[in-house]
């Protein structure tokens, strides 16, 4: 009979496409994974009654609430996990911090950097554990790419290149959803995806320094739905009856060239306008002494060029990386046995609860989080004013 372990109860709010994921991580961290708690899935919260009470019998939740006040302020949580829209997580991380509850926050971290930097400060300043789900750093082949790295297989770094391509709203008949509102997510592409590839530069690579950026809307406006069509569809009472149109006020993408603080450069591209492309993360990192290629449709596998191999033998090796040896894969299944997107979370939920129970934050922190949005706040300044900007941290 496995020793009873301490719970750790959990307050999701938010149960949409992340709270599932988050959902699926919690219940099976500690199937696969030695833990100092066991983690109990205590309340799933959301606005809609009906909704939320679904996801939790779904996705097992003991409790549903749908104000997350109650969540933040119930002194049976000992974790609140924000995976709502990004202009929630402030407003959430600051209760739930001032309430001494640990947080697990989705990436972006804020909706500008403003935010950012006030949420960084409230985790110091409270000295919650605190984390920020980027969670492609916990794919096996990033944590070996960066092992790989810091043991010099690369030798020095010259170039890191990255895109990020999707196409979910070509179609111009997409309707204006959360996602595509400036004042409900802070920017587009830009905040969600390009936001992850430039975490993974900061976590392979280093500190960025300067930035050149160009940001594009190609559609500036989408058919309106729900309650905002109704408004409109009203006010046009009498008129032609035609689709309640909003504008698109965020980016659907982004290119950006750059400096990290050690010399090597940075070229990304984040698009959700890359037709086929349904969740394309490709890397390319060239050294002195080696290449790294890495394409997130085929996650267990690290292609690497390395030049110390005799040069009648040279080419990309393909690295497996589900050997006991690689990072987290051993706990899963045996070699060749591949794993995929949901794995990532969990991995990321068993970090979060080892710093829980040292009460020491495990990267990326609220501290990488704010990190990221100055990237992205110098990328989005160049794009603006058209000229090359200081990453200021
Ligand atoms: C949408 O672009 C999205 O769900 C991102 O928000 C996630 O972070 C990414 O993992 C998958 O795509």
């Amino acid at each position: 009979m496995p020793k009873k372990i301490k719970p750790l109860r959990i307050g999701l709010i938010g149960y949409k496409f992340m709270g599932r994921t988050h959902s699926n991580a919690w219940r099976q961290a500690g199937h696969f994974f030695d833990l100092p708690y066991q983690p109990e899935l205590h309340t799933l919260c959301g606005r809609d009654l009906q909704g939320v009470q679904t996801a939790a019998e779904q996705l097992g939740w003991a409790h549903t609430e749908t104000d997350w006040r109650k969540v933040v302020e119930n002194p049976e949580i000992d974790v609140v996990d924000i995976s709502t829209a990004n202009d929630t997580h402030a407003e959430i991380a600051l209760a739930a911090a001032k309430q001494g509850k640990a947080i697990l926050c989705e990436k972006p971290l804020a909706l500008n950097l403003k935010e950012a930097k006030v949420m960084r400060d409230a985790v110091l300043k409270s000295g919650v554990v605190n984390m920020v789900c980027h969670n492609y750093r916990r794919i096996p082949a990033m944590a070996q790419a960066r092992r790989m790295i810091e043991r010099g297989d690369l030798g020095k770094i010259y170039h890191y290149r990255a895109r990020y391509l999707q196409d979910w709203i070509v179609d111009p008949s997409f309707p204006l959803v959360w996602r595509l509102q400036g004042k409900l997510a802070g920017s587009g592409t830009h905040g969600d995806i390009n936001a992850h590839i430039i975490d993974l530069g900061r976590y392979l690579i280093g500190e960025i320094d300067e930035v050149c950026g160009l940001m594009e809307t190609f559609i500036k406006q989408r058919p309106l739905t729900g309650a905002e069509a109704g408004r409109m569809s009203k006010a046009a009472k009498g008129k032609k009856r035609s689709q309640p149109m909003g504008e698109v006020t965020v980016d659907d993408a982004v290119l950006a060239i750059g400096r990290f603080q050690n010399g090597a450069l940075l070229n990304l591209e984040a698009s959700r306008f890359a037709l086929g492309r349904k969740n394309g993360i490709q890397i390319e990192i060239n050294g002195s002494q080696g290449s790294l290629l890495f394409d997130f449709e085929d996650m267990n596998r690290l292609k690497f060029f390395n030049n110390r191999d005799a040069s009648d033998a040279q080419g990309f090796r393909d690295i497996l990386v589900t050997e006991s040896v690689h990072p987290y894969a051993g706990q899963w299944w045996p070699p060749g046995h591949i794993i995929g997107y949901e794995h990532t979370f969990v991995h990321t939920i068993v970090d979060f609860i080892h710093a829980f129970k040292k009460g020491q934050s495990v990267q990326p922190t609220f501290e990488d989080g704010y990190r990221n949005q100055c990237v992205l706040d110098a990328i989005e300044t160049s794009s603006r004013r058209r000229s090359w900007v200081k990453v200021k941290i």
